[in-house]
């Protein structure tokens, strides 16, 4: 049956006459019927990817294009007087990542079963998954998210297992979200979850009672751990997911033949950062209790688990006291012990230890020691590992060490958010691209065709006017398309510095009022959720927030600059917001991003980057060259060296530097304090003068030059429009089936 008869069928009426909510459901169980046709059953070893986030986004359109059917359902809707975009409105975005990790853990899955290999993702149903941002007196609100619908993209399975905590014993139960691939077989994507969670505990805003594990278990993604009982709440969180996982792991191997001896044969278990670390002392512990001896066991799980690190923020690498442990998931402590004993025995430098002198267990260490494989996630950042974060671990382990550049996929992130881009790509060079994304390098043959270029401005003009459009609808803040779009959207952290582009924002308004009129107007974006316990990091959102009341009603200077926080920043912001951009701004301070994937979003959709030499932006500036970014900022190598000789003294720029004391001076003047919280401003203030740990102010004039630089280039439209192509046609690298092919290639081993 067509799909157009199969639609008709399944709604029971005409399709002109059916409501875009049904229509939905409809289509969602066309792609399910779909999906499940093309399941693997065939697969002797298997890649399970755990984590504890899996940022996946609306899946409709997305499972629509990877099943080749995208285009004739948008052709049949719009024959019947319906428009896809509103039919992609129904669908809640599943909040189930904070930010880059959990993007990676979904755009990975999409490549996986692209690539026709057997990988399933492991990881945890949060029922209100991220908080919802909502923004009140120009502060953060966090409110619940609820996503999970009775007709949703979940399938509740009949497995269960259980999984004992101290004092409890709990039943998880798996549900079942397809992975489709891009025109191939159907992978899965585990969450498990407890029948007797209850969303009804949650209170004001997104406090519930802590201590009631039965029913809040699976309720938030990461929910505040800035108290004790948080923190125990994260632990409870964590085993439940490795452990069923690990249940669900060897029942799959075993039923397959395997006799666990040779569990490396039949799976390999990539930890995604230290969430799942657990997932080692608890496998090993299945397998004692299946008979094995414990030496065996270990060995057994040392070649199974490969891990991956996203951070080297200390303060992001998890520890946990072993007094929590011992609350929580007593049964492993024993076997901790065991895995530190055995690295005491082996190696006297203290630092290498699992269980350190304070009694605190470092999962990181874990991994290292009891994984086949570490891996960084951008050439710097696995250097950065090797030769400081982890170089002691590098002197002992040299051969495990290994990079594995980020990537993003294009099915998403061009295919569906940019319709008129990827369509215009094909008009030039065929789809060979979106098997084989290097192909894009074929545009940059038409470097010069000035019509090429053209209509890349043009294409780019018109998703601005959508954005512009969208914007308007949806917060009410009215943006011109004629202005050039600068955005930062990530989520909010010191290091990825939102505050220098603040900073500079309040030095161009302070220009405007003193009479230098810009040669560019500029609209500067953000979009970003801070961690509700992260001071700062909402007062730099209470800023950002200040500066767009006071910028946007001042008809002296909102001719020449705008500024627009968009409220809630999530995947679907996303998809309307990057193939809109005109320069894309990724200013960490050089050693501090991991790697980034919003950089290479933003290029593959025609920004142009302004960047620090961070994480992934190192390898993108290599593959532009210098005509086609805008690159600012001290070094790695200089900040790392400011960290050891502990030198960088951010008042000294403050007292010397007079744009600086102007523009800091000015986040607590009078005009800020009549619309802003006088203690976030101040307290946001003395941070930048007094701490500034992410160096801020030491960048501020390179920043401000550069950025000066990219605004008049914006001038010379055949020149930039050349650096976009340039952009375009370089991202191919930064396909995430490139990544996935070389995890399958250096770790996985999959047929
Ligand atoms: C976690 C935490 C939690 C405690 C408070 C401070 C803090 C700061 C950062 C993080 C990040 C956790 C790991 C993470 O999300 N890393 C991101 O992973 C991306 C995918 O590899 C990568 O592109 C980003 O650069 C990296 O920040």
């Amino acid at each position: 049956m067509n799909i157009q008869e199969k639609l008709k069928q399944i709604l029971g009426k005409e399709i002109a006459q059916a409501s875009n909510e049904e229509i939905y459901h409809a289509l969602m169980t066309i792609v399910q019927e779909m999906a499940t046709e093309k399941e693997r059953t065939d697969s002797k070893k298997k890649l399970y990817y755990i984590s504890a986030e899996f940022l996946i986004g609306k899946l409709l359109s997305n499972n629509m294009i990877n099943l080749g059917i995208y285009k004739e359902v948008k052709d049949i809707l719009e024959a019947n007087g319906k428009d896809i975009a509103e039919i992609e409105e129904v669908e809640p975005e599943p909040s189930l990542g904070n930010g880059g990790l959990g993007r990676l853990a979904a755009c990975f899955l999409d490549s996986i079963a692209t690539l026709g290999l057997a990988g399933d993702g492991i990881g945890l149903n949060y029922h209100l998954g991220l908080f919802k941002q909502e923004f009140e007196d120009r502060l953060q609100k966090e409110t619940p998210n609820p996503w999970i619908e009775e007709k949703s993209w979940l399938k509740k399975t009949d497995v269960t297992y259980p999984v004992d905590f101290k004092g409890l014993r709990v039943n998880a139960r798996m549900y079942d979200i397809e992975v489709t691939g891009y025109n191939n077989k159907t992978n899965k994507l585990h969450l498990f979850d407890l029948d007797s969670v209850d969303e009804s505990i949650v209170e004001e805003g997104i406090d519930f009672d802590k201590e009631d594990i039965q029913k809040n278990l699976t309720l938030f993604l990461y929910p505040d751990d800035s108290d004790e009982q948080g923190r125990l709440l994260r632990i409870y969180q964590q085993y439940l997911m490795v452990s069923a996982g690990a249940q669900l792991i060897l029942d799959e191997c075993t039923a397959k033949g395997c006799n666990l001896y040779d569990l490396p044969d039949y799976a390999v278990i990539q930890i995604n950062d230290t969430h799942p670390t657990m997932v080692i002392p608890e496998l090993i512990r299945l397998l004692v209790e299946r008979g094995m001896d414990m030496d065996d066991a270990i060995d057994v799980v040392s070649r199974t688990c490969a891990y991956t690190n996203h951070t080297i923020l200390a303060e992001a690498l998890e520890k946990w006291p072993v007094a929590y442990l011992k609350k929580v998931v007593p049964q492993l402590m024993p076997i901790i012990e065991v895995l530190d004993d055995k690295v005491r025995r082996k190696y006297a430098d203290e630092s290498v230890a699992v269980i350190d002198r304070n009694d605190t267990v470092h999962m990181a260490h874990i991994d290292i020691h009891y994984g086949f494989s570490v891996n960084g996630v951008a050439a710097l950042h696995t250097e950065i590992l090797k030769n400081s974060e982890l170089n002691n671990f590098y002197k002992i382990y040299p051969e495990k060490f290994n990079n594995k550049t980020n990537g993003i996929t294009f099915r998403r992130w061009l295919l569906h958010c940019n319709p008129r881009l990827a369509d215009y790509i094909e008009s030039l060079i065929g789809d060979g691209f979106k098997k084989d994304a290097t192909e894009l390098e074929k545009l940059l043959a038409y470097k010069d065709d000035e019509k090429v270029l053209e209509k890349l401005l043009e294409i780019k003009r018109k998703n601005k006017e959508d954005l512009c459009a969208y914007l308007k609808e949806t917060q009410g803040v009215e943006i011109s398309p004629d202005t050039i779009f600068d955005i930062q959207v990530k989520r909010l952290h010191e290091y990825k510095r939102q505050q220098l582009n603040a900073l500079y924002i309040i030095d161009k308004y302070l220009e405007i009022k003193a009479g230098k009129i810009p040669a560019a107007p500029v609209t500067a974006i953000f979009g970003a959720k801070a961690a509700p316990a992260y001071v700062i990091a909402k007062d730099i959102i209470h800023l950002i927030l200040c500066l767009q009341e006071i910028i946007n009603n001042d008809p002296e200077v909102n001719k020449y600059l705008r500024v627009v926080m968009v409220e809630n920043y999530n995947v679907t912001k996303a998809g309307k917001l990057i193939p809109a951009c005109d320069i894309s701004e990724q200013i960490s301070l050089a050693s501090k991003e991991a790697s980034g994937t919003g950089n290479m979003k933003f290029m593959l959709n025609g920004a142009v980057t302004l960047g620090t030499e961070d994480g992934a932006n190192v390898e993108i500036h290599e593959a532009v060259g210098d005509d086609n970014i805008f690159v600012f900022g001290a070094s790695s190598d200089e900040v790392i060296e400011h960290y050891a000789k502990a030198d960088y003294v951010a008042k000294d720029y403050y007292e010397n530097n007079p744009a600086i004391k102007a523009a800091v001076d000015f986040i607590t003047s009078d005009e800020m304090l009549e619309v802003g919280q006088k203690e976030n401003l101040e307290r946001l203030q003395k941070e930048l003068i007094n701490k500034d740990w992410f160096m801020t102010l030491l960048d501020f004039d390179s920043y401000k030059e550069t950025k000066e630089k990219a605004l008049s280039a914006y001038a010379d439209r055949k020149d930039w429009a050349e650096k976009m192509l340039v952009n375009i046609a370089k991202a191919g690298f930064f396909s995430s089936d490139r990544t996935i092919e070389e995890y399958n290639r250096d770790i996985w081993h999959l047929a």
